[in-house]
């Protein structure tokens, strides 16, 4: 009986010192919780923020304050590769320009960090100019959409390409967007508007090789930006230029509540210097339909040893235009599974189309194109 007890009685302290101990992890949990909820009220973040990159991150309290912004750029901290910027080549440091009435002047390299950025923009989407009004206020560009500034020589030249077919209130809406967006940044850039003619499944990826293809034959771009034409940017932080890696620059878009939906996305908007593209053979011209095609774009890039580069999702944040979902590409798993071995076959060196026009409109430059199925 006493020894029942005894037993009983350890039994009952070791209970209670478990018991403690339970008690004390638990205050322990609560005052870590505790701790880690007051830092992120330090700084509260919107949905999809980078943890990592606080250079870019925007102060809350002081939300329209540009050059706060701006100066965390130019910390020595932050150096040129992280902020994804080419640097310009020594030689072209410099450049004479005349004028009409004989005189010149040297015009200096433009400013990595534009000086006239308004940080978030207001994306308009009602009551948009006809192109008739558009070419009137965007009398400053050049045909086919083309525009570099004049006080000081740019840093980047930019060939936007834009799959297109009949959504020509999307277009006025983009290009009345854009062409008030771009000019601030200071780059030298063109609008290309790739429309596939006729009404057979939608190529994107093939449409994108064509705007690659007949950009350079039109001028000596340094990068391409691949745009959908119901993406237009919140941020004019979000730099157009040429990345030192393949920039996926759709990053947190409204309609995913500003958020990536996954993390080898690269749809949407993206960006890649002509000799990264060479390196992949371009897109895949395989697709035909909704879906995949990015995907494919990306495993190229994995397979090249290139990776996909993003802003801070507080800056690269775009909005949607409304529209109906495409006919999803029922061959496009087939297709992408079978990618790593079409890649040196299937792709910019394999593109060919038919251009039924190609005219340099003040907006833009208009490709209309019949696109061939091509068999490898
Ligand atoms: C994936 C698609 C991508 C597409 C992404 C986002 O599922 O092509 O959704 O699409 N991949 C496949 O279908 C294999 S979105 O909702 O933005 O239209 O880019």
């Amino acid at each position: 009986m006493l020894e029942n007890d005894s037993a009983e009685m350890g039994g009952n302290s070791r209970t209670y010192l478990t018991l403690k101990a339970l008690i004390a992890i638990i205050f322990c949990l609560i005052g870590l919780q505790y701790l880690s909820l007051l830092q992120v009220n330090e700084k509260q973040r919107r949905p999809g923020e980078s943890r990592a990159l606080f250079y870019f991150e925007r102060d809350d309290q002081k939300q329209n304050s540009l050059l706060d912004d701006i100066s965390e750029f130019l910390k020595p901290s932050v150096s040129l590769s992280e902020l994804d910027i080419l640097p310009l080549k020594a030689t072209t440091t410099t450049e004479k320009k005349f004028f009409g009435n004989g005189t010149s002047s040297e015009l200096k390299v433009c400013p990595m960090i534009p000086p006239n950025l308004h940080g978030a923009v207001k994306v308009q989407t009602d009551n948009i100019p006809s192109m008739e009004e558009m070419e009137k206020t965007y009398s400053f560009l050049e045909d086919g959409g083309r525009f570099k500034p004049n006080q000081c020589i740019a840093r980047h030249r930019v060939a936007i390409i834009v799959p297109f077919r009949d959504r020509e209130e999307h277009l006025r809406t983009f290009l009345f967007h854009m062409h008030s967006f771009l000019p601030r940044q200071q780059v030298d850039y063109g609008i290309f508007i790739v429309e596939q003619d006729g009404a057979g499944a939608f190529n994107r990826a093939m449409l994108l090789n064509v705007g690659a293809a007949e950009a350079l034959k039109s001028y000596d771009f340094q990068c391409f930006i691949f745009h959908d034409v119901d993406l237009l940017p919140e941020d004019d932080r979000n730099l157009y230029t040429c990345p030192v890696q393949p920039r996926h620059m759709s990053v947190a878009i409204n309609n995913f509540l500003y958020r990536l939906p996954y993390d080898d996305i690269f749809g949407g908007v993206s960006a890649m210097t002509v000799d990264q593209f060479r390196q992949v053979n371009g897109f895949s011209n395989m697709f035909w339909g909704w879906g995949g095609e990015d995907d494919d774009m990306s495993n190229r890039l994995r397979q090249k040893k290139l990776y996909i580069s993003r802003y801070p999702a507080n800056i690269a944040r775009y909005r949607m235009l409304k529209h109906n979902k495409d006919k999803a590409n029922p061959d496009r798993f087939k297709y992408l599974y079978s990618g790593a071995k079409r890649i040196d076959k299937d792709g910019y060196n394999s593109l060919k189309y038919k251009p039924v026009k190609i005219v340099p409109k003040r907006l833009f430059t208009w490709i209309l194109v019949d696109l061939p199925h091509l068999t490898l």
